[in-house]
């Protein structure tokens, strides 16, 4: 295994990738937003999915989480303080379309436009994601995206956004990472809403593949200059060992964990020669279906954490493959247990670019969970940095391999709501103690400062620990 781990890359410098490339931050509405019923906010299957004992960590919940509904300026500020040029956000559909359908809530219209015209009057571009995984619980009781209608919903809700904001906003991502939200939502039910099955998966992922297209055709017709993508989770997946039985079980895995989405999109259809079991899709795909699926995304964004080891298994119903955790392999690993593989990243950007038809990536979510430890009110997350720097490197090899990577953003800007884990996994690069709110810059943030703009040194008083 290369040692890729070591923190030897002090030098690592913006400047060292292009002048063009792009960096930034990301984030999404439910994890930061909190005012979760304020302004004629609808709810959404987040805010219902919170309400059940023991689907949270410790029963939290994202009602307040970060409070960026009202410290958006504060945070922007910040973001501007420590170079940070692009930020990534979501919309919150239920802000927007209370039902998901039918009447528009203008709060939820000028609450974004207070973001989009901040963050440009501060000089950083907006990056907004349709689509983060939470669905208009009034949707939701009507069968989500298990149900056809959806396509519908989501033209009209991507509709009204892109007439919206599409004045000032031009780099669009349509959904984040359909493989988990239809994953832990609508098959393994820990994530909302909380649905189990292949009976729930399959049509989720169909619809959400149509959506994937329908949304980007939306924007491409009504925002002109537009720069859209889509977002996909991805892991280099591993054989246990080089058994047959152990490299078909990964060849599944990556099918079901990397190409499941992206494929369709490219006029690929669904990996069924890899996933037999994905075979029974078909019962959803309706004539004209495949066609409708292609996109030609302007970029990908790929968002990668960790690797994935993973084996034959007899007792995996469908798959029977199941993923060796990182716990059970002496690896270093984060708060999520998710092993620390800085080559993942590299071999994530070499495969998706690999595809005919993908025009160009961009990491648009790469980041880790570690504990901070506190030390005379400052925030000390030496991890976090290494860890930064070490999938940075790879992001830099894969580039000057000649791969067509166009930015990168790190997840997350600030600690926020880590859906089923609640508030313990810390992701963030600046500090929120959630009881005041106050925001302090972690050593790591000030590192992504001073790497995005290495000659000027963060003055002691941006240094600093604000109390908003
Ligand atoms: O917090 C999530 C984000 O919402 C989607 N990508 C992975 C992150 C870390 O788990």
């Amino acid at each position: 295994m290369p040692n890729d781990n070591k923190p030897s890359h002090k030098d690592l410098k913006a400047l060292d990738f292009s002048s063009d490339f792009i960096w930034g931050v990301s984030t999404a509405a439910y994890q930061i937003e909190g005012a979760y019923s304020e302004e004629g906010k609808g709810t959404s299957i987040w805010d219902q999915f919170v309400l059940k004992k023991g689907n949270i960590y410790a029963g939290q919940h994202g009602r307040v989480a970060c409070d960026f509904y009202h410290r958006y300026k504060e945070d922007i500020l910040l973001m501007k303080a420590m170079n940070i040029k692009n930020f990534r956000f979501s919309l919150s559909w239920t802000r927007i379309l209370p039902n998901g359908t039918g009447e528009i809530n203008s709060h939820g219209l000028e609450f974004y436009d207070r973001v989009i015209d901040f963050c440009l009057e501060c000089g950083i571009t907006p990056w907004v994601t349709l689509y983060h995984w939470d669905l208009p619980q009034a949707l939701e009781e009507k069968g989500g995206w298990t149900n056809r209608e959806v396509l519908n919903w989501f033209e009209n809700y991507a509709l009204v956004c892109a007439k919206h904001f599409g004045d000032r906003v031009k780099n669009w991502m349509v959904l984040n990472e359909p493989m988990v939200f239809t994953g832990a939502g609508y098959f393994l039910g820990v994530h909302a809403p909380g649905r189990k099955g292949l009976k729930n998966f399959l049509p989720a992922v169909h619809h959400a593949t149509l959506c994937q297209a329908i949304g980007g055709k939306v924007l491409r017709k009504i925002v002109s200059e537009a720069h859209i993508g889509t977002t996909f989770s991805c892991s280099q997946i591993t054989p246990f060992s080089k058994s047959s039985r152990n490299i078909r079980a990964a060849e599944k895995a990556d099918a079901l964990l990397n190409r499941l989405f992206i494929e369709p999109s490219l006029g690929l259809g669904y990996p069924t020669e890899s996933v037999s079991i994905l075979k029974r899709i078909e019962k959803y795909i309706q004539p004209g279906d495949i066609e409708k699926s292609v996109f030609d995304f302007d970029f990908i964004g790929i968002q990668n954490y960790t690797r994935e080891v993973v084996k034959h298994s007899f007792t995996v119903p469908y798959l029977r493959a199941k993923i060796v955790k990182a716990t059970e392999r002496n690896v270093q690993t984060t708060l999520m247990d998710w092993e620390v593989y800085p080559p993942s990243i590299y071999e994530m950007i070499s495969k998706f670019d690999a595809y005919e038809g993908v025009q160009k990536i961009i990491v648009t979510e790469n980041g880790s969970a570690f504990e901070d430890y506190l030390e005379n009110g400052k925030v000390v997350d030496v991890e976090r940095t290494q860890f930064l720097q070490n999938y940075l490197k790879q992001v830099q090899r894969a580039k000057s391999d000649g791969h067509n990577i166009a930015g990168y953003f790190v997840w997350t800007f600030t600690d926020n709501f880590e859906w089923a884990e609640g508030y313990h996994p810390r992701f963030g690069l600046v500090h929120i103690n959630f009881e005041t709110q106050k925001r302090t810059i972690k050593s790591s943030g000030k590192w992504y400062s001073q790497f995005l703009r290495p000659t000027v040194a963060l003055t002691d008083s941006e240094n600093f620990s604000r109390e908003f």
